[in-house]
């Protein structure tokens, strides 16, 4: 995932010399390009013991970032096209990268490539020491001429007096077996140029069998010897590849460049998938071939990209109190006056000032409040009122839907009768999911209240988690099969606290299933409700969850109160009191 690589230059660059000293080898895998770069990087193969076995860095190789480019490997492709491939694979990954510079061209030029390199975190540069523009090593009969050694000495010296960090390497590759000169003029050659500064030694072979790699790394150790130091040595077993990394690290080699897979293999792969498709005329059989597109989404970070789209537009998100109905309780009548619930007080403050204080806290701004009966009462400026022409129906369903518009951008629906702490509501906008309902858990415990007041209540798959008693407990993927006034109080788990929040995706179903049900179920019985007209926002619900749409729910134990009658208004002012 692109994002998640993150690191700085500094970090990156001195990455393979720490391993090299931590661990005397490093594993090294080619890429070419972005996506390449990503599965190299992140490539992992999960051991018994809980470690991951990954390669240790990247190699950018001017084999295959010239074929990616569709060009022959002969320093054809310039320093600036080559710097853009290095600079797209840095950009997604946190591996430290060797470069392959090929000749690194004149002294000069070599010097300002090193420069650029360094800045942009690459831990090493391989130069070869032939002539520009070289030709590539592996095909049999190319033109393959070395450079002066001394020359070659020289633009390593140069490059090293460039560098401002003791961690970026220059790595001097020896082209002597590639040009049939002998490991003698290999060790001559790896001797010069170590003396002129060089960070490393590669030696490479288009051999299949490795005698000459293998005597070289004897012949090197003999030279390290003499010159009192050693430097890694390096090698590229791409045709000597029977040998296992172990036995080469046995033999001495402290880097391993696997140097041109990654393009060999999407080359096999792509021309596999060409003639699927021509032969079929279509590319239905392709697809067992192919990645799914979701893997390739997800490796370059376009999930994330869909979380974080969802969380921004979450801010969106507005809160709609349908406001159904008039003070049913006589004795909150009297106490109160004959208003909308939303405009009793509680200690000074409307219950719809104190819902609305609370949703700002969590950053809800839009709040609508959908009335009828005495809606000129409520004078609270922060809330946005919207008439509810069927205030009479009494419907909670139909009321929210007055808000219908409203919905677009997801939604917390909230009862008007409910109090409820900031906590409720901000877990519930930490969701991911699309349509969550918060249930209280502490039910069973509440069953005396049933006959005072018909609850809705919740059958969940589940027991309520009540381990954490008056605790707000996180999301849980509890399945819900029913909701209603009239489930069965000895087999419900979880009463509804009145909350309900529903994404932007979360609102398109619930306006669909909406719609569908009105032309279904016009004058029917719809759930608990005799009609559909007068329906309520658990029977939408339970439309939802016959219709099989994933719901998922916020178990709470504290934090909310609904206002039905005096007992309960009582009990608000003695919490707000205390
Ligand atoms: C490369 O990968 O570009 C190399 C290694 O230089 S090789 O192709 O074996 O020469
Ligand atoms: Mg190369």
């Amino acid at each position: 995932m692109s994002l998640k690589n993150l690191i700085s230059p500094e970090q990156r660059r001195k990455k393979l010399k720490t391993i090299l000293l931590k661990n005397g080898f490093a594993r090294i895998i080619e890429t070419h390009n972005g996506l390449s770069g990503l599965i190299g990087n992140d490539a992992c193969i999960n051991l018994e013991n809980g470690d991951c076995l990954e390669f240790d860095g990247l190699w950018e190789s001017s084999f295959t970032d010239s074929a990616s480019k569709g060009h022959p490997d002969a320093e054809i492709i310039g320093p600036d096209s080559r710097l853009h491939s290095i600079e797209e694979i840095m950009n997604v990954t946190n591996k430290p990268m060797i470069v392959d510079g090929d000749t690194g061209g004149e002294a000069t030029q070599f010097e300002y490539f090193c420069s650029k390199l360094e800045r942009f975190g690459v831990s090493a540069v391989i130069i070869e020491d032939k002539i520009f523009p070289k030709r590539n090593s592996l095909e049999p009969g190319a033109k393959q001429e070395l450079e002066d050694p001394d020359v070659f000495a020289t633009k390593i010296w140069r490059g090293n007096k460039i560098a401002l960090s003791q961690d970026f390497m220059i790595i001097a590759r020896l082209e002597s077996l590639i040009a049939n000169k002998g490991i003698e003029d290999a060790i001559s050659r790896a001797r010069t140029y170590l003396r002129a500064g060089a960070d490393g030694i590669m030696i490479h072979s288009k051999e299949r069998e490795p005698r000459d790699v293998f005597r070289f790394a004897e012949e090197y150790t003999k030279l390290c010897d003499e010159l009192g130091y050693r430097k890694p040595l390096v090698c590229v077993p791409t045709a000597y590849n029977r040998l296992t990394e172990q036995e080469l690290v046995q033999r001495g080699f402290n880097i391993i460049i696997h140097a041109n897979h990654l393009l060999r293999a999407s080359y096999a792969a792509m021309q596999k998938v060409c003639k699927k498709i021509l032969i079929s005329g279509r590319s239905f059989e392709a697809d067992l071939i192919c990645a799914p597109v979701r893997d390739v989404f997800k490796t370059v970070g376009f999930m994330d990209v869909k979380e974080k789209d969802k969380v921004y537009n979450r801010m969106k998100t507005c809160a709609i109190i349908p406001d159904t109905h008039r003070l049913l309780d006589t004795a909150l009548i009297e106490k109160c006056g004959d208003i909308p619930i939303s405009a009793v007080e509680l200690l000074d403050k409307s219950i719809i000032q104190r819902q609305a204080e609370v949703l700002n806290n969590a950053k809800i701004f839009n709040i609508y409040l959908v009335g009828g009966f005495g809606l000129e009462k409520i004078t609270y400026r922060q809330i946005k009122k919207i008439i509810n022409p069927q205030y009479d129906l009494n419907s909670p369903l139909h009321a929210l839907f007055c808000a219908e518009e409203q919905m677009q951008d997801g939604f917390i629906m909230i009862y008007s009768d409910v109090l409820f702490y900031e906590k409720v509501i901000s877990e519930v906008l930490q969701t991911q999911e699309d349509i969550v309902l918060i249930i209280d858990s502490t039910y069973p415990s509440r069953l005396d209240r049933l006959h005072k007041t018909r609850m809705e209540l919740v059958i969940a798959k589940h027991q309520a988690n009540n381990d954490h008693y008056r605790m707000l407990t996180p999301l849980t993927d509890m399945e819900i099969k029913m909701i209603g006034k009239r489930v069965s109080p000895d087999l419900a788990t979880h009463e509804f606290t009145g909350i309900a929040y529903f994404s932007e995706q979360g609102a398109d179903i619930l306006k669909s299933v909406y719609h569908e049900a009105a032309q279904k179920y016009a004058g029917k019985k719809f759930h608990e409700a005799a009609t559909f007209e007068t329906a309520s926002f658990t029977d939408i619900i339970q439309e939802l969850i016959d219709l099989g749409y994933p719901l998922n729910v916020c178990e709470v134990n504290q934090g909310w109160q609904e206002i039905h009658n005096t007992h309960d208004y009582k009990h608000a002012l003695e919490s707000l009191q205390c």
